[in-house]
């Protein structure tokens, strides 16, 4: 298992839709240890693989924060959202990508997502609470979305000049 770098906003690469998984291999294996070792290393509840640079559709998450709980870490290749509840929840949502800055967004409070699993086979999840936010946060990642896009304009290029600054900084490091 390789701990592999975040890609920090702005970066082209955070913007783009990514290419479903053709085939369960040895590298997509390889490429899901990397994913879960690099997101309890964050620490993080969730990570997408454009977060690494890698332009595929597939996601880790673990939603289980409680010290002494048993970890539950799922991988989910070509996710996709099959139903979304009417109700909304808003959540103080943060993002690796964007270090250090949080905001709320409303997303449907329950959702089922359809994937294919490690083992080949189709799995399908009804995902409610942190969960829901979470698993809706890195599908968006698939799709080139972040969390400042629900934002309000000025909002968003504040978030996005202080990461700007950052990246400055880490530069000259
Ligand atoms: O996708 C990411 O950038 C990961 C992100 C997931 C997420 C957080 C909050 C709402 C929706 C999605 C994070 O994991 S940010 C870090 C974080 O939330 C956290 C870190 C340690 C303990 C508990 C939470
Ligand atoms: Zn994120």
């Amino acid at each position: 298992m390789t701990k592999r770098p975040i890609l920090i906003h702005p970066d082209p690469r955070l913007k783009k839709v990514t290419a479903p998984v053709a085939e369960i291999s040895d590298d997509v294996r390889r490429l899901a240890d990397d994913m879960l070792e690099t997101m309890y290393d964050a620490p993080g509840i969730g990570l997408a693989a454009p977060q690494i640079a890698v332009m595929s559709r597939m996601l880790v998450m673990d939603c289980v924060k409680e010290e002494g709980e048993t970890p539950r870490p799922m991988v989910l290749i070509n996710p996709s959202v099959i139903w979304c509840a009417q109700e909304r929840s808003v959540y103080d949502e943060g993002c690796l990508s964007i270090p250090d800055q949080y905001a709320e967004v409303e997303r449907p409070a329950e959702v089922e997502v359809e994937w294919l699993g490690l083992d080949g086979k189709t799995h399908r999840e009804k995902f409610d609470g942190l969960w829901a936010t979470c698993v809706q946060h890195e599908i968006d990642h698939l799709d080139g979305k972040l969390f400042i896009d629900y934002l309000k304009p000025l909002k968003r290029q504040m978030i996005t000049r202080k990461m700007q600054k950052l990246k400055r900084e880490m530069a000259r490091e």
